[in-house]
């Protein structure tokens, strides 16, 4: 042979072999599964159990709405969905064994007391589960003198597994959030804000005595999104009118003229003259319905706004952020339990089922997007759409009958579809976009058009109301929300 060849030969054979090698003997990772090796019970990130984790316990048992989720999950050292005594007492256990797990529990085992076995104080996650935070559930020393003046009477909940005790856990949780949010804005309050607070919480009081827990949850978690988010400090007036604007839209609705209108005896134009009537009082505007004009063809944002500007920031919106959004919708205990308050058929003419859950929406997707308010409301159009299409997958005869189902995800009742909530945060959209008188005079146009294409039924009369109750609610809130007004003490 020559050479040459032998040369060819050989070097197909150390290619073969090095392929088989390839092949057979080297591992390959199969799965494309990310996961974290978890230590619990280590606060401060450093791989060891040690004093300095006990001084973080300290500050968080001092501040427990200020720490991070990630922090108070790795707290829940017995892993049951809450921050209990024994969570406190396995930690503190750990640290006087020096940070030697074997010796901590063997330590606890001669003295016949249960500890999770060393393996037990880690977990492997895999980082795209959702990781709930845990319910706080130890003795509050400051529930002695808090604002809410049944808390000192109410014991913590020591379990979660009957629907009963998950709601007190619930409650608690979201009182001791409260109260710490409370106690920081309490001294800077101005009047308006110090009487719509005290109003909430008389109503929250009311709950409390007549035992409606879940009701009492929903209305704390309104003060919690309150106390945390909103102030009405530097703020533009407008915004704050629209308020004022929606109350009165409310009393309309159940005014002696409407029931009047309903029982055909007054034509629509009355009814929307009180309308007029207000515009005038609450923001200064005239508006006469009756030559109303209709809008430019507006049913969707991207056809009123600047469409490179909107698109822009609906294509920024990527699969990860939409993901984290609808992950979150499908699991934060918080947003589920604002999103189950549903009612029958127009049961709830005031729209109030709707605009806690949105606001918690909203609240998220601006964290994901790191407080960008054109972006969250972009992300948040973005995954509205989506469960969207995901309903119309599901067979109808395989739908319940008994929920609002064209968007599971989102708040609503039977009447109510997705429609609401996307124009809850559309109108929201166009006040940080153009402005909020814009965004006023857009919803005024388009739900007047909605009445007129409806040859002003009851129906649609009522949908005028409800609807620009759900678009005053979400301009409103989007102009005002601000993550970063307790965010400062964060720990
Ligand atoms: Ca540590
Ligand atoms: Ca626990
Ligand atoms: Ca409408």
């Amino acid at each position: 042979m020559k050479p040459r060849y032998r040369l060819l030969l050989i070097i197909c054979l150390i290619s073969a072999l090095g392929y088989s090698y390839w092949k057979f003997a080297i591992p390959t990772h199969r799965i494309g599964i990310r996961s974290e090796l978890v230590m619990l019970g280590d606060l401060d990130d450093d791989h060891h159990w040690t004093a300095a984790d006990l001084e973080k316990l300290d500050a968080i048992l001092k501040n427990p709405a200020a720490a991070q989720n990630s922090i108070v999950w790795r707290m829940d050292m017995n892993q049951n969905g809450m921050i209990d005594k024994e969570d406190l007492t396995i930690l503190r256990a750990l640290i006087v064994g020096g940070g030697d797990p074997y010796a901590a529990e063997e330590k606890a085992r001669n003295r016949d007391v249960q500890f999770p076995r060393p393996r037990e104080l880690y977990r492997y996650v895999t980082t795209s589960e959702y990781r709930s935070r845990p319910l706080w559930a130890v003795p509050y020393p400051q529930a002695s003198d808090s604002v809410l003046d049944w808390l000192a009477g109410v014991s913590t909940s020591m379990s979660t597994s009957s629907y009963k005790e998950a709601l007190a856990a619930a409650v608690y949780d979201e009182a001791v959030r409260f109260d710490q949010a409370w106690r920081k804005r309490q001294p800077q309050l101005l009047p308006i804000e110090r009487e719509y607070a005290a109003k909430k919480l008389t109503h929250v009081k009311t709950l409390f005595l007549a035992g409606a827990q879940y009701e009492q949850l929903l209305a704390l978690m309104e003060l919690v999104e309150d106390a945390e988010t909103l102030t009405v400090r530097g703020q533009p007036e407008f915004p704050l009118k629209l308020l004022t604007f929606r109350d009165h839209l409310r009393d309309v609705l159940g005014s002696p003229a409407y029931a009047e209108f309903k029982a055909g005896k007054q034509d629509w134009r009355a009814v929307l003259k009180i309308v007029s009537g207000h515009l005038q009082t609450d923001l200064g505007l005239s508006y006469n319905f009756e030559t109303l004009g209709p809008p430019r063809n507006l049913t969707h944002l991207a056809n009123y706004l600047q469409r490179a500007e909107w698109q822009y920031y609906k294509s920024t919106a990527g699969e990860g952020d939409l993901l984290l959004l609808i992950a979150y919708a499908q699991h934060d205990p918080r947003y589920l339990r604002a999103v189950s308050r549903t009612s029958k058929k127009h049961r709830d003419p005031n729209v109030e089922n709707h605009n806690l859950p949105m606001v918690l929406l909203l609240r998220e997707a601006l964290r994901i997007t790191g407080g960008d308010k054109k972006k969250a409301v972009g992300l948040l159009d973005e995954a509205i759409r989506i469960p969207y299409a995901w309903i119309k997958s599901i067979p109808r005869e395989e739908l319940p009958g008994s929920l609002a189902l064209d968007n599971f995800l989102l708040p609503g009742n039977k009447e109510d579809g997705a429609d609401k909530s996307r124009h809850w945060n559309v109108f929201g959209g166009v006040c940080i976009y153009k402005s909020p008188q814009e965004a006023l005079d857009f919803a005024l146009k388009r739900e007047m058009q909605d009445l007129r294409d409806d040859k002003y039924s009851e129906d649609a009369m009522r949908e005028f109301f409800r609807d620009m109750i759900a678009d005053l609610n979400g301009m409103y809130h989007v102009m005002t929300v601000n993550l970063g007004l307790l965010s400062k003490e964060r720990i």
